[in-house]
Protein backbone atom coordinates (compact mmCIF):
# COMPACT_ATOMS: atom_id res chain seq x y z
CA UNK A 1 0.00 0.00 0.00
CA UNK A 2 1.68 3.09 -1.15
CA UNK A 3 1.67 5.76 1.92
CA UNK A 4 1.75 9.73 1.48
CA UNK A 5 4.93 11.20 2.44
CA UNK A 6 5.14 12.59 5.46
CA UNK A 7 5.19 16.32 4.66
CA UNK A 8 2.12 16.16 2.85
CA UNK A 9 -0.60 18.26 4.71
CA UNK A 10 -3.45 16.28 6.07
CA UNK A 11 -6.06 18.53 4.73
CA UNK A 12 -4.65 18.16 1.42
CA UNK A 13 -5.03 14.63 1.00
CA UNK A 14 -8.71 14.49 0.78
CA UNK A 15 -10.52 17.38 -1.01
CA UNK A 16 -14.13 16.36 0.25
CA UNK A 17 -13.09 15.66 4.16
CA UNK A 18 -11.50 19.24 3.11
CA UNK A 19 -14.82 21.09 1.92
CA UNK A 20 -16.61 19.39 4.75
CA UNK A 21 -14.47 20.98 7.31
CA UNK A 22 -14.80 24.49 5.43
CA UNK A 23 -18.43 23.78 5.79
CA UNK A 24 -18.34 23.09 9.48
CA UNK A 25 -16.17 25.37 10.32
CA UNK A 26 -18.47 28.43 8.82
CA UNK A 27 -20.87 27.03 10.41
CA UNK A 28 -19.40 26.40 13.85
CA UNK A 29 -16.68 29.75 14.23
CA UNK A 30 -13.91 27.59 16.13
CA UNK A 31 -11.25 29.27 16.93
CA UNK A 32 -8.66 27.09 15.53
CA UNK A 33 -8.92 23.77 13.17
CA UNK A 34 -6.39 20.73 13.85
CA UNK A 35 -6.07 17.85 12.05
CA UNK A 36 -5.29 14.83 14.04
CA UNK A 37 -2.53 12.83 12.66
CA UNK A 38 -3.06 9.46 15.31
CA UNK A 39 0.72 9.74 16.48
CA UNK A 40 1.74 8.83 20.03
CA UNK A 41 3.27 12.11 19.84
CA UNK A 42 -0.26 13.77 19.04
CA UNK A 43 -1.83 11.58 21.69
CA UNK A 44 1.47 12.64 24.38
CA UNK A 45 0.71 16.26 23.90
CA UNK A 46 -2.87 16.15 23.94
CA UNK A 47 -3.19 14.19 27.23
CA UNK A 48 -0.61 16.99 28.65
CA UNK A 49 -2.79 19.86 27.49
CA UNK A 50 -5.72 18.32 29.44
CA UNK A 51 -3.82 17.74 32.68
CA UNK A 52 -2.39 21.39 32.22
CA UNK A 53 -5.67 22.45 32.12
CA UNK A 54 -7.30 20.20 34.57
CA UNK A 55 -9.71 18.30 32.69
CA UNK A 56 -8.12 15.15 33.06
CA UNK A 57 -6.11 14.15 36.30
CA UNK A 58 -2.91 12.05 36.72
CA UNK A 59 -3.43 8.91 38.54
CA UNK A 60 -0.53 7.65 40.81
CA UNK A 61 2.23 7.12 38.40
CA UNK A 62 3.91 4.14 40.56
CA UNK A 63 0.69 1.68 40.47
CA UNK A 64 -0.91 3.06 37.84
CA UNK A 65 1.81 5.01 35.27
CA UNK A 66 0.26 6.60 32.00
CA UNK A 67 -3.38 6.22 33.66
CA UNK A 68 -5.24 9.32 33.92
CA UNK A 69 -8.81 9.92 35.49
CA UNK A 70 -11.98 12.44 33.62
CA UNK A 71 -14.57 13.74 35.33
CA UNK A 72 -17.94 13.78 33.52
CA UNK A 73 -20.52 16.36 34.24
CA UNK A 74 -22.78 14.50 36.59
CA UNK A 75 -25.41 14.76 34.27
CA UNK A 76 -23.52 13.28 31.18
CA UNK A 77 -22.82 9.75 32.37
CA UNK A 78 -24.43 7.40 30.02
CA UNK A 79 -26.18 6.82 26.77
CA UNK A 80 -29.29 8.48 26.51
CA UNK A 81 -31.86 6.83 23.99
CA UNK A 82 -34.68 8.88 24.69
CA UNK A 83 -32.44 11.97 22.88
CA UNK A 84 -31.29 9.36 20.34
CA UNK A 85 -32.75 9.79 16.57
CA UNK A 86 -32.63 7.87 13.33
CA UNK A 87 -33.60 10.56 11.00
CA UNK A 88 -34.88 8.43 7.67
CA UNK A 89 -36.87 10.39 4.85
CA UNK A 90 -39.82 7.72 5.28
CA UNK A 91 -40.53 7.02 9.33
CA UNK A 92 -41.69 3.28 8.60
CA UNK A 93 -37.81 2.52 7.68
CA UNK A 94 -36.75 3.61 11.14
CA UNK A 95 -39.48 1.51 12.61
CA UNK A 96 -40.88 1.45 16.36
CA UNK A 97 -38.08 0.82 17.68
CA UNK A 98 -36.54 3.91 17.07
CA UNK A 99 -37.25 8.00 17.68
CA UNK A 100 -37.72 9.57 14.77
CA UNK A 101 -37.35 13.19 13.51
CA UNK A 102 -38.07 13.81 9.94
CA UNK A 103 -34.27 14.60 8.14
CA UNK A 104 -34.97 18.39 7.35
CA UNK A 105 -36.35 19.33 10.44
CA UNK A 106 -33.56 17.66 12.51
CA UNK A 107 -30.99 19.23 10.62
CA UNK A 108 -32.21 22.80 11.36
CA UNK A 109 -32.80 21.78 14.88
CA UNK A 110 -29.06 20.56 15.47
CA UNK A 111 -27.67 23.21 12.76
CA UNK A 112 -29.32 26.03 14.90
CA UNK A 113 -27.74 24.24 17.99
CA UNK A 114 -24.08 24.05 16.25
CA UNK A 115 -24.57 27.50 15.16
CA UNK A 116 -21.52 29.10 16.30
CA UNK A 117 -21.30 26.40 19.35
CA UNK A 118 -17.09 26.10 18.74
CA UNK A 119 -16.51 29.87 19.39
CA UNK A 120 -13.06 30.04 21.30
CA UNK A 121 -12.62 26.40 21.05
CA UNK A 122 -10.57 24.04 18.57
CA UNK A 123 -12.44 21.96 16.01
CA UNK A 124 -10.69 18.55 15.85
CA UNK A 125 -10.82 17.07 12.57
CA UNK A 126 -10.73 13.14 13.50
CA UNK A 127 -10.61 10.37 10.89
CA UNK A 128 -10.63 6.90 11.48
CA UNK A 129 -11.17 3.46 9.92
CA UNK A 130 -13.28 0.98 11.68
CA UNK A 131 -11.56 -2.09 11.11
CA UNK A 132 -8.22 -3.36 10.02
CA UNK A 133 -6.67 -0.80 7.64
CA UNK A 134 -6.20 -3.21 5.04
CA UNK A 135 -9.72 -5.16 5.16
CA UNK A 136 -12.39 -4.70 2.14
CA UNK A 137 -14.73 -4.98 5.12
CA UNK A 138 -13.66 -2.12 6.72
CA UNK A 139 -15.72 1.38 6.88
CA UNK A 140 -14.01 4.86 7.29
CA UNK A 141 -15.42 7.66 8.74
CA UNK A 142 -14.10 11.55 9.59
CA UNK A 143 -15.75 13.18 12.83
CA UNK A 144 -15.81 16.44 13.88
CA UNK A 145 -15.08 17.13 17.07
CA UNK A 146 -14.66 20.09 20.23
CA UNK A 147 -14.15 17.86 22.72
CA UNK A 148 -10.06 16.66 23.07
CA UNK A 149 -11.43 13.95 25.55
CA UNK A 150 -13.12 12.62 22.37
CA UNK A 151 -10.33 12.73 20.33
CA UNK A 152 -8.10 10.62 22.71
CA UNK A 153 -10.64 8.07 22.96
CA UNK A 154 -11.11 7.93 19.28
CA UNK A 155 -6.96 7.08 19.05
CA UNK A 156 -7.20 4.38 21.42
CA UNK A 157 -10.75 2.68 20.11
CA UNK A 158 -9.82 2.98 16.52
CA UNK A 159 -8.02 2.97 13.70
CA UNK A 160 -7.38 6.97 13.72
CA UNK A 161 -5.61 9.84 12.06
CA UNK A 162 -3.29 9.92 8.46
CA UNK A 163 -3.53 6.12 7.76
CA UNK A 164 -7.24 6.57 7.89
CA UNK A 165 -7.23 9.43 5.74
CA UNK A 166 -5.59 7.76 3.21
CA UNK A 167 -7.66 5.20 2.80
CA UNK A 168 -10.34 7.77 2.97
CA UNK A 169 -8.70 9.65 -0.09
CA UNK A 170 -8.67 6.26 -1.59
CA UNK A 171 -11.83 4.77 -1.37
CA UNK A 172 -13.89 8.42 -1.96
CA UNK A 173 -16.36 7.79 1.13
CA UNK A 174 -16.69 8.94 4.22
CA UNK A 175 -19.21 8.41 6.64
CA UNK A 176 -19.48 12.12 8.42
CA UNK A 177 -19.76 12.48 12.09
CA UNK A 178 -20.33 16.36 13.27
CA UNK A 179 -19.89 16.42 17.03
CA UNK A 180 -19.49 19.52 20.21
CA UNK A 181 -19.96 18.83 23.59
CA UNK A 182 -21.88 21.92 23.35
CA UNK A 183 -22.79 23.42 27.69
CA UNK A 184 -24.09 19.73 28.13
CA UNK A 185 -27.30 21.20 29.23
CA UNK A 186 -29.29 18.02 29.41
CA UNK A 187 -32.40 19.58 27.00
CA UNK A 188 -30.14 20.88 24.60
CA UNK A 189 -28.50 17.21 23.99
CA UNK A 190 -29.79 15.30 20.70
CA UNK A 191 -27.88 12.42 19.21
CA UNK A 192 -28.95 12.69 15.51
CA UNK A 193 -28.59 9.66 12.83
CA UNK A 194 -29.07 10.20 8.86
CA UNK A 195 -28.47 6.77 7.44
CA UNK A 196 -29.51 7.49 3.57
CA UNK A 197 -26.56 10.93 3.69
CA UNK A 198 -24.18 8.78 6.08
CA UNK A 199 -23.94 11.06 8.35
CA UNK A 200 -24.42 11.73 12.58
CA UNK A 201 -24.80 15.39 14.44
CA UNK A 202 -24.29 14.43 17.84
CA UNK A 203 -24.71 17.78 20.51
CA UNK A 204 -24.59 18.23 24.19
CA UNK A 205 -22.96 15.29 25.77
CA UNK A 206 -19.48 14.08 25.93
CA UNK A 207 -20.06 10.30 27.01
CA UNK A 208 -18.86 7.42 25.15
CA UNK A 209 -21.79 6.27 23.07
CA UNK A 210 -23.13 9.64 22.38
CA UNK A 211 -19.83 11.21 21.44
CA UNK A 212 -17.40 8.49 20.18
CA UNK A 213 -19.32 8.43 17.05
CA UNK A 214 -17.44 5.92 15.28
CA UNK A 215 -18.49 3.19 18.04
CA UNK A 216 -22.80 3.37 18.32
CA UNK A 217 -23.49 5.76 15.92
CA UNK A 218 -21.25 4.64 13.25
CA UNK A 219 -20.19 0.70 13.75
CA UNK A 220 -23.97 -0.38 14.09
CA UNK A 221 -26.83 2.46 13.85
CA UNK A 222 -25.44 3.67 10.43
CA UNK A 223 -23.16 0.46 9.46
CA UNK A 224 -26.43 -1.90 10.46
CA UNK A 225 -28.08 0.24 7.68
CA UNK A 226 -25.46 -0.23 5.07
CA UNK A 227 -24.92 -4.20 5.91
CA UNK A 228 -28.59 -4.35 4.90
CA UNK A 229 -27.91 -2.95 1.20
CA UNK A 230 -24.94 -4.54 0.91
CA UNK A 231 -25.44 -8.00 2.62
CA UNK A 232 -24.03 -8.21 5.74
CA UNK A 233 -24.65 -7.88 9.41
CA UNK A 234 -23.79 -5.16 12.09
CA UNK A 235 -24.35 -6.15 15.26
CA UNK A 236 -23.50 -5.89 18.84
CA UNK A 237 -21.29 -8.72 19.49
CA UNK A 238 -18.15 -9.40 21.10
CA UNK A 239 -16.13 -12.16 19.24
CA UNK A 240 -13.77 -14.80 21.25
CA UNK A 241 -11.59 -17.66 20.00
CA UNK A 242 -11.71 -20.48 22.32
CA UNK A 243 -9.07 -22.99 21.74
CA UNK A 244 -8.90 -26.61 23.40
CA UNK A 245 -6.16 -28.60 24.50
CA UNK A 246 -5.68 -30.07 21.31
CA UNK A 247 -5.08 -26.10 19.58
CA UNK A 248 -8.44 -26.24 17.71
CA UNK A 249 -9.63 -23.02 17.52
CA UNK A 250 -13.63 -21.76 17.37
CA UNK A 251 -14.88 -18.37 17.11
CA UNK A 252 -18.18 -17.76 18.49
CA UNK A 253 -19.73 -14.05 18.68
CA UNK A 254 -22.06 -13.42 21.36
CA UNK A 255 -24.86 -10.44 21.78
CA UNK A 256 -25.59 -9.31 25.13
CA UNK A 257 -27.01 -6.11 26.27
CA UNK A 258 -25.07 -3.35 27.16
CA UNK A 259 -23.36 -4.59 30.82
CA UNK A 260 -24.07 -7.85 30.56
CA UNK A 261 -21.05 -9.22 30.20
CA UNK A 262 -19.71 -8.95 26.52
CA UNK A 263 -16.14 -7.79 27.72
CA UNK A 264 -15.68 -10.21 30.55
CA UNK A 265 -16.69 -13.31 28.13
CA UNK A 266 -14.63 -11.50 25.40
CA UNK A 267 -11.32 -11.76 27.85
CA UNK A 268 -12.61 -14.89 30.15
CA UNK A 269 -9.58 -16.78 32.05
CA UNK A 270 -10.48 -20.57 32.41
CA UNK A 271 -11.33 -22.67 35.63
CA UNK A 272 -8.55 -24.19 37.09
CA UNK A 273 -9.62 -27.55 35.87
CA UNK A 274 -9.22 -26.45 32.13
CA UNK A 275 -5.80 -26.86 31.74
CA UNK A 276 -4.85 -26.42 28.34
CA UNK A 277 -7.70 -24.33 26.98
CA UNK A 278 -6.65 -20.39 26.21
CA UNK A 279 -9.30 -17.95 25.21
CA UNK A 280 -8.60 -15.42 22.56
CA UNK A 281 -10.19 -11.59 22.40
CA UNK A 282 -10.67 -10.68 18.90
CA UNK A 283 -13.55 -8.11 20.17
CA UNK A 284 -14.90 -6.87 23.08
CA UNK A 285 -18.64 -4.83 21.82
CA UNK A 286 -19.08 -4.79 17.84
CA UNK A 287 -18.67 -7.23 15.09
CA UNK A 288 -19.39 -7.10 11.79
CA UNK A 289 -20.30 -10.12 10.25
CA UNK A 290 -19.64 -10.96 6.25
CA UNK A 291 -20.36 -14.41 4.57
CA UNK A 292 -17.50 -15.77 3.43
CA UNK A 293 -17.04 -17.69 -0.25
CA UNK A 294 -16.39 -20.93 1.25
CA UNK A 295 -20.08 -20.80 2.70
CA UNK A 296 -19.43 -19.67 6.28
CA UNK A 297 -19.70 -16.27 8.22
CA UNK A 298 -16.58 -14.35 8.94
CA UNK A 299 -16.51 -11.36 11.47
CA UNK A 300 -14.29 -8.67 11.72
CA UNK A 301 -14.38 -6.28 15.00
CA UNK A 302 -14.24 -2.95 13.91
CA UNK A 303 -12.61 -1.42 16.83
CA UNK A 304 -8.76 -1.32 18.46
CA UNK A 305 -9.73 -0.99 22.10
CA UNK A 306 -12.12 -1.46 24.71
CA UNK A 307 -14.52 1.40 26.25
CA UNK A 308 -15.43 -1.07 29.02
CA UNK A 309 -17.66 -1.11 32.63
CA UNK A 310 -15.11 -0.44 35.78
CA UNK A 311 -17.63 -1.67 38.51
CA UNK A 312 -16.88 -5.71 39.37
CA UNK A 313 -13.50 -5.51 37.42
CA UNK A 314 -11.04 -7.52 39.66
CA UNK A 315 -8.56 -10.28 39.62
CA UNK A 316 -10.87 -12.58 40.08
CA UNK A 317 -14.22 -11.62 37.74
CA UNK A 318 -12.00 -10.63 34.90
CA UNK A 319 -8.49 -10.82 35.49
CA UNK A 320 -7.49 -9.38 31.89
CA UNK A 321 -9.13 -6.55 31.97
CA UNK A 322 -7.99 -6.10 35.62
CA UNK A 323 -4.17 -6.46 34.43
CA UNK A 324 -4.79 -4.26 30.94
CA UNK A 325 -5.83 -1.18 33.00
CA UNK A 326 -2.87 -1.11 35.28
CA UNK A 327 -1.10 0.97 32.36
CA UNK A 328 -1.93 4.03 29.71
CA UNK A 329 -6.00 3.65 30.49
CA UNK A 330 -8.37 6.90 30.70
CA UNK A 331 -10.94 5.81 33.78
CA UNK A 332 -13.70 8.16 33.29
CA UNK A 333 -16.09 8.40 36.39
CA UNK A 334 -13.82 6.31 39.37
CA UNK A 335 -13.81 7.05 42.75
CA UNK A 336 -10.20 8.31 43.71
CA UNK A 337 -7.74 6.49 46.81
CA UNK A 338 -5.96 8.76 49.21
CA UNK A 339 -2.84 8.28 47.16
CA UNK A 340 -4.32 8.62 43.93
CA UNK A 341 -5.17 5.57 42.78
CA UNK A 342 -8.58 5.03 40.90
CA UNK A 343 -11.17 3.28 43.33
CA UNK A 344 -14.47 1.36 42.26
CA UNK A 345 -16.91 -0.62 43.64
CA UNK A 346 -15.83 -4.78 43.10
CA UNK A 347 -12.16 -4.18 44.12
CA UNK A 348 -11.03 -5.99 47.48
CA UNK A 349 -7.86 -3.77 48.09
CA UNK A 350 -7.69 -0.01 49.00
CA UNK A 351 -10.19 2.51 50.49
CA UNK A 352 -11.80 4.93 48.49
CA UNK A 353 -11.56 8.81 49.72
CA UNK A 354 -12.87 11.01 46.50
CA UNK A 355 -15.98 9.58 44.85
CA UNK A 356 -16.72 10.28 41.23
CA UNK A 357 -17.72 13.56 41.47
CA UNK A 358 -14.98 14.81 43.30
CA UNK A 359 -16.59 14.75 46.54
CA UNK A 360 -15.55 12.83 49.51
CA UNK A 361 -16.34 9.61 49.23
CA UNK A 362 -19.82 8.68 51.65
CA UNK A 363 -21.39 5.65 51.14
CA UNK A 364 -24.54 6.54 52.17
CA UNK A 365 -24.93 9.52 49.45
CA UNK A 366 -23.35 7.73 45.97
CA UNK A 367 -20.89 4.77 45.33
CA UNK A 368 -17.32 5.88 45.10
CA UNK A 369 -17.26 4.86 41.30
CA UNK A 370 -20.59 5.89 38.88
CA UNK A 371 -22.50 2.38 38.00
CA UNK A 372 -21.50 3.20 34.16
CA UNK A 373 -17.92 4.46 34.55
CA UNK A 374 -15.61 3.08 31.86
CA UNK A 375 -12.02 2.45 31.08
CA UNK A 376 -10.83 3.25 27.76
CA UNK A 377 -7.62 1.05 27.08
CA UNK A 378 -6.22 -0.05 23.99
CA UNK A 379 -6.78 -4.14 23.01
CA UNK A 380 -3.42 -4.57 22.05
CA UNK A 381 -2.62 -3.93 26.22
CA UNK A 382 -5.03 -7.67 26.61
CA UNK A 383 -3.01 -10.25 27.49
CA UNK A 384 -5.83 -12.45 25.44
CA UNK A 385 -5.36 -9.92 22.42
CA UNK A 386 -6.19 -12.63 19.26
CA UNK A 387 -3.40 -12.42 16.23
CA UNK A 388 -6.30 -12.69 13.99
CA UNK A 389 -7.81 -9.45 15.40
CA UNK A 390 -6.09 -7.23 12.94
CA UNK A 391 -6.88 -10.34 10.28
CA UNK A 392 -8.07 -8.84 6.95
CA UNK A 393 -10.59 -10.89 6.36
CA UNK A 394 -11.53 -11.59 9.74
CA UNK A 395 -12.61 -14.99 11.50
CA UNK A 396 -14.97 -18.24 10.77
CA UNK A 397 -17.72 -18.25 13.40
CA UNK A 398 -19.02 -21.64 14.77
CA UNK A 399 -21.67 -20.10 16.97
CA UNK A 400 -23.78 -17.46 17.50
CA UNK A 401 -24.87 -16.58 21.07
CA UNK A 402 -27.51 -14.47 22.42
CA UNK A 403 -28.27 -13.76 25.71
CA UNK A 404 -29.77 -11.57 28.51
CA UNK A 405 -30.07 -10.64 31.90
CA UNK A 406 -32.55 -12.36 33.48
CA UNK A 407 -33.55 -13.59 36.91
CA UNK A 408 -36.06 -15.72 35.94
CA UNK A 409 -37.38 -17.87 32.98
CA UNK A 410 -34.51 -18.21 30.40
CA UNK A 411 -32.35 -20.97 31.41
CA UNK A 412 -28.72 -21.18 31.51
CA UNK A 413 -28.23 -22.23 27.93
CA UNK A 414 -30.56 -23.94 25.18
CA UNK A 415 -29.67 -24.41 21.49
CA UNK A 416 -32.16 -23.48 18.20
CA UNK A 417 -32.88 -26.29 15.67
CA UNK A 418 -32.05 -23.96 12.66
CA UNK A 419 -31.49 -20.45 11.39
CA UNK A 420 -34.83 -19.06 11.26
CA UNK A 421 -35.63 -20.77 15.02
CA UNK A 422 -32.45 -18.43 16.25
CA UNK A 423 -33.68 -15.58 14.11
CA UNK A 424 -37.20 -15.83 16.25
CA UNK A 425 -34.92 -16.38 19.35
CA UNK A 426 -32.54 -13.67 18.90
CA UNK A 427 -35.60 -11.53 18.13
CA UNK A 428 -37.40 -12.61 21.45
CA UNK A 429 -34.37 -11.41 23.56
CA UNK A 430 -35.56 -9.74 26.84
CA UNK A 431 -33.29 -8.31 29.17
CA UNK A 432 -33.11 -6.15 32.50
CA UNK A 433 -31.91 -2.94 32.00
CA UNK A 434 -28.32 -1.07 33.12
CA UNK A 435 -26.60 1.61 34.12
CA UNK A 436 -25.27 1.82 30.23
CA UNK A 437 -28.42 3.89 29.92
CA UNK A 438 -29.74 6.68 31.68
CA UNK A 439 -33.14 5.29 32.16
CA UNK A 440 -34.62 3.39 34.90
CA UNK A 441 -32.24 0.20 36.12
CA UNK A 442 -33.49 -3.38 36.20
CA UNK A 443 -36.33 -3.48 34.14
CA UNK A 444 -36.83 -6.31 31.46
CA UNK A 445 -37.40 -4.88 28.26
CA UNK A 446 -37.22 -6.76 24.49
CA UNK A 447 -34.00 -5.83 23.36
CA UNK A 448 -34.06 -7.85 20.03
CA UNK A 449 -30.32 -9.17 19.16
CA UNK A 450 -29.25 -7.11 21.81
CA UNK A 451 -29.48 -4.15 18.99
CA UNK A 452 -32.59 -2.38 20.96
CA UNK A 453 -30.80 1.05 20.92
CA UNK A 454 -28.72 0.81 18.14
CA UNK A 455 -30.38 -0.80 14.87
CA UNK A 456 -30.50 2.04 12.08
CA UNK A 457 -33.69 0.76 10.59
CA UNK A 458 -37.12 -1.11 10.86
CA UNK A 459 -36.51 -4.14 13.31
CA UNK A 460 -39.14 -6.40 11.22
CA UNK A 461 -36.63 -5.37 7.65
CA UNK A 462 -33.75 -5.77 10.39
CA UNK A 463 -35.38 -9.54 11.09
CA UNK A 464 -35.99 -10.37 7.50
CA UNK A 465 -32.42 -9.18 6.37
CA UNK A 466 -31.53 -11.66 9.15
CA UNK A 467 -33.07 -14.83 7.29
CA UNK A 468 -31.78 -13.43 4.11
CA UNK A 469 -28.29 -13.78 5.26
CA UNK A 470 -28.78 -16.97 6.76
CA UNK A 471 -29.92 -18.06 3.49
CA UNK A 472 -27.03 -17.46 1.77
CA UNK A 473 -24.78 -19.52 4.14
CA UNK A 474 -23.75 -23.02 3.03
CA UNK A 475 -22.93 -23.55 6.74
CA UNK A 476 -24.77 -21.17 9.23
CA UNK A 477 -23.22 -20.79 12.56
CA UNK A 478 -25.82 -22.52 15.51
CA UNK A 479 -27.62 -19.94 16.90
CA UNK A 480 -27.92 -20.44 21.20
CA UNK A 481 -29.53 -18.28 23.98
CA UNK A 482 -27.51 -17.83 27.04
CA UNK A 483 -28.95 -16.63 31.13
CA UNK A 484 -25.84 -15.91 33.09
CA UNK A 485 -28.14 -13.96 35.50
CA UNK A 486 -30.31 -16.36 36.63
CA UNK A 487 -31.40 -15.65 40.68
CA UNK A 488 -32.69 -17.93 44.04
CA UNK A 489 -35.35 -15.79 45.42
CA UNK A 490 -33.04 -14.34 48.06
CA UNK A 491 -31.51 -12.74 45.30
CA UNK A 492 -28.36 -14.69 44.70
CA UNK A 493 -26.92 -15.45 41.35
CA UNK A 494 -27.80 -19.46 40.51
CA UNK A 495 -24.26 -19.86 38.36
CA UNK A 496 -20.90 -18.64 39.41
CA UNK A 497 -20.43 -17.11 36.03
CA UNK A 498 -17.24 -15.89 34.73
CA UNK A 499 -14.73 -18.27 34.20
CA UNK A 500 -17.35 -20.73 34.73
CA UNK A 501 -19.14 -19.67 31.62
CA UNK A 502 -16.27 -21.86 30.10
CA UNK A 503 -18.05 -24.81 30.63
CA UNK A 504 -21.30 -23.72 29.00
CA UNK A 505 -19.35 -22.30 25.79
CA UNK A 506 -17.78 -26.00 25.87
CA UNK A 507 -21.25 -27.89 25.40
CA UNK A 508 -21.93 -25.29 22.32
CA UNK A 509 -18.73 -26.25 20.30
CA UNK A 510 -19.17 -29.56 21.00
CA UNK A 511 -23.01 -29.32 19.95
CA UNK A 512 -21.39 -27.43 16.61
CA UNK A 513 -19.29 -30.64 16.08
CA UNK A 514 -22.70 -32.75 17.04
CA UNK A 515 -20.70 -34.30 19.96
CA UNK A 516 -22.52 -33.19 22.59
CA UNK A 517 -26.07 -34.59 23.66
CA UNK A 518 -28.98 -33.06 24.96
CA UNK A 519 -32.87 -33.32 25.57
CA UNK A 520 -35.52 -31.94 23.02
CA UNK A 521 -37.86 -29.32 24.42
CA UNK A 522 -40.22 -27.28 23.42
CA UNK A 523 -38.01 -23.68 23.17
CA UNK A 524 -34.92 -25.80 21.88
CA UNK A 525 -32.38 -28.34 22.86
CA UNK A 526 -31.54 -28.02 26.09
CA UNK A 527 -28.14 -30.06 27.93
CA UNK A 528 -29.16 -32.83 30.57
CA UNK A 529 -26.89 -31.99 33.83
CA UNK A 530 -25.13 -34.79 32.97
CA UNK A 531 -24.16 -33.15 29.08
CA UNK A 532 -22.00 -30.24 31.27
CA UNK A 533 -18.34 -30.83 32.38
CA UNK A 534 -19.05 -29.51 36.33
CA UNK A 535 -15.83 -31.33 37.39
CA UNK A 536 -14.41 -28.95 40.17
CA UNK A 537 -17.53 -27.01 40.30
CA UNK A 538 -19.39 -26.63 43.42
CA UNK A 539 -23.05 -25.97 42.29
CA UNK A 540 -26.23 -27.71 44.08
CA UNK A 541 -28.64 -30.07 42.35
CA UNK A 542 -31.16 -28.38 43.25
CA UNK A 543 -29.39 -24.50 41.39
CA UNK A 544 -28.80 -26.64 38.43
CA UNK A 545 -32.06 -28.19 37.92
CA UNK A 546 -33.62 -24.84 38.20
CA UNK A 547 -30.88 -23.60 35.83
CA UNK A 548 -32.01 -26.12 33.52
CA UNK A 549 -35.56 -26.38 33.69
CA UNK A 550 -38.49 -24.98 31.24
CA UNK A 551 -41.87 -24.03 32.85
CA UNK A 552 -44.06 -24.32 29.82
CA UNK A 553 -46.96 -21.97 31.20
CA UNK A 554 -44.51 -19.22 32.00
CA UNK A 555 -43.05 -19.35 28.58
CA UNK A 556 -46.78 -19.60 26.91
CA UNK A 557 -46.39 -16.28 28.90
CA UNK A 558 -43.49 -15.18 27.18
CA UNK A 559 -44.32 -16.35 23.84
CA UNK A 560 -47.33 -13.95 23.84
CA UNK A 561 -45.61 -11.11 24.93
CA UNK A 562 -42.84 -11.71 21.87
CA UNK A 563 -46.05 -11.90 19.65
CA UNK A 564 -47.52 -9.05 20.80
CA UNK A 565 -44.22 -7.62 20.51
CA UNK A 566 -43.34 -8.71 16.69
CA UNK A 567 -47.38 -7.16 16.02
CA UNK A 568 -45.67 -4.09 16.68
CA UNK A 569 -43.97 -3.89 13.49
CA UNK A 570 -46.87 -4.72 11.47
CA UNK A 571 -46.08 -5.59 8.05
CA UNK A 572 -42.69 -5.26 8.14
CA UNK A 573 -42.67 -8.91 9.97
CA UNK A 574 -41.18 -11.85 7.63
CA UNK A 575 -44.01 -14.30 7.66
CA UNK A 576 -41.85 -17.11 7.80
CA UNK A 577 -40.89 -15.48 11.46
CA UNK A 578 -44.65 -15.21 12.73
CA UNK A 579 -44.88 -19.14 11.33
CA UNK A 580 -41.65 -20.03 13.18
CA UNK A 581 -43.47 -18.59 16.37
CA UNK A 582 -47.33 -20.03 16.01
CA UNK A 583 -44.87 -23.34 15.71
CA UNK A 584 -42.94 -22.57 18.64
CA UNK A 585 -46.55 -21.54 20.83
CA UNK A 586 -47.77 -24.69 19.72
CA UNK A 587 -44.94 -26.60 20.96
CA UNK A 588 -45.46 -25.60 24.70
CA UNK A 589 -48.99 -26.16 24.39
CA UNK A 590 -48.78 -29.51 23.74
CA UNK A 591 -45.78 -30.01 26.22
CA UNK A 592 -48.09 -29.01 28.95
CA UNK A 593 -50.71 -31.77 28.11
P1 LIG B 1 -21.19 -2.77 27.39
O1 LIG B 1 -19.78 -2.28 27.33
O2 LIG B 1 -22.11 -1.82 28.05
O3 LIG B 1 -21.71 -3.21 26.06
O4 LIG B 1 -21.21 -4.02 28.44
P2 LIG B 1 -20.71 -5.53 28.36
O5 LIG B 1 -21.76 -6.38 27.75
O6 LIG B 1 -19.35 -5.62 27.79
O7 LIG B 1 -20.68 -5.95 29.93
P3 LIG B 1 -19.45 -6.27 30.90
O8 LIG B 1 -18.67 -7.47 30.48
O9 LIG B 1 -18.68 -5.02 31.11
O10 LIG B 1 -20.22 -6.66 32.24
C1 LIG B 1 -21.12 -5.78 32.88
C2 LIG B 1 -21.33 -6.18 34.32
O11 LIG B 1 -21.79 -7.53 34.40
C3 LIG B 1 -20.05 -6.12 35.14
O12 LIG B 1 -20.34 -5.54 36.39
C4 LIG B 1 -19.63 -7.55 35.29
O13 LIG B 1 -18.91 -7.78 36.47
C5 LIG B 1 -20.97 -8.30 35.27
N1 LIG B 1 -20.83 -9.68 34.72
C6 LIG B 1 -20.18 -10.03 33.58
N2 LIG B 1 -20.21 -11.37 33.39
C7 LIG B 1 -20.92 -11.88 34.42
C8 LIG B 1 -21.30 -13.22 34.79
O14 LIG B 1 -20.99 -14.21 34.11
N3 LIG B 1 -22.05 -13.36 35.93
C9 LIG B 1 -22.40 -12.29 36.70
N4 LIG B 1 -23.13 -12.50 37.79
N5 LIG B 1 -22.05 -11.01 36.38
C10 LIG B 1 -21.32 -10.81 35.26
C1 LIG C 1 -22.97 0.13 25.60
O1 LIG C 1 -23.71 0.89 26.24
O2 LIG C 1 -23.42 -0.89 25.01
C2 LIG C 1 -21.52 0.39 25.53
C3 LIG C 1 -21.02 1.67 26.02
O3 LIG C 1 -20.78 -0.42 24.98
S1 LIG C 1 -21.33 2.96 24.89
O4 LIG C 1 -20.13 3.21 24.15
O5 LIG C 1 -21.69 4.11 25.65
O6 LIG C 1 -22.38 2.57 23.99
MN1 LIG D 1 -21.95 -2.17 24.18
Amino acid sequence: MATAPQHVTLASMSRDVAAWVDEVAQLTQPKKIYWCDGSDAEFVALERELVADKQLLPLDSRSFPGCVLSRSDPSDVARVEHLTFVCTRNKEDAGPNNHWIAPQEAHRQMDALFAGCMQGRTLYVVPYCMGPLDSPFSRCGVEITDSAYVVLNMQIMTRMGRAALERIARDGAFVKGLHSTGDLDPKRRFIMHFPEELSIKSFGSGYGGNALLGKKCHALRIASWQARTEGWLAEHMLIVGIENPQGEIYYLACAFPSACGKTNLAMLIPPASYQGWKVWTVGDDIAWLHPGKDGRLYAINPESGYFGVVPGTNAKTNRNAFEMIHKDTIFTNVGLTADNQPWWEGLTEGTPVTDWQGRPYNRAISPAAQPNSRFTVSAKQNPSYSKLADAPGGVPISAIIFGGRRRALAPLVYQARNWLHGVLMGAGVASETTAAATDAVGVVRRDPMAMKPFAGYNFGDYWAHWINVGAKLKFPPQIFHVNWFRQDHAGKYLWPGYGENLRVLRWIIDRCNGKASARDTAIGHLPNSHDLDLQGLEISGAALEELLAVNPLLWQEEFAGIDKYLAEFGERVPQSLKTELSQALQRVHSSQV
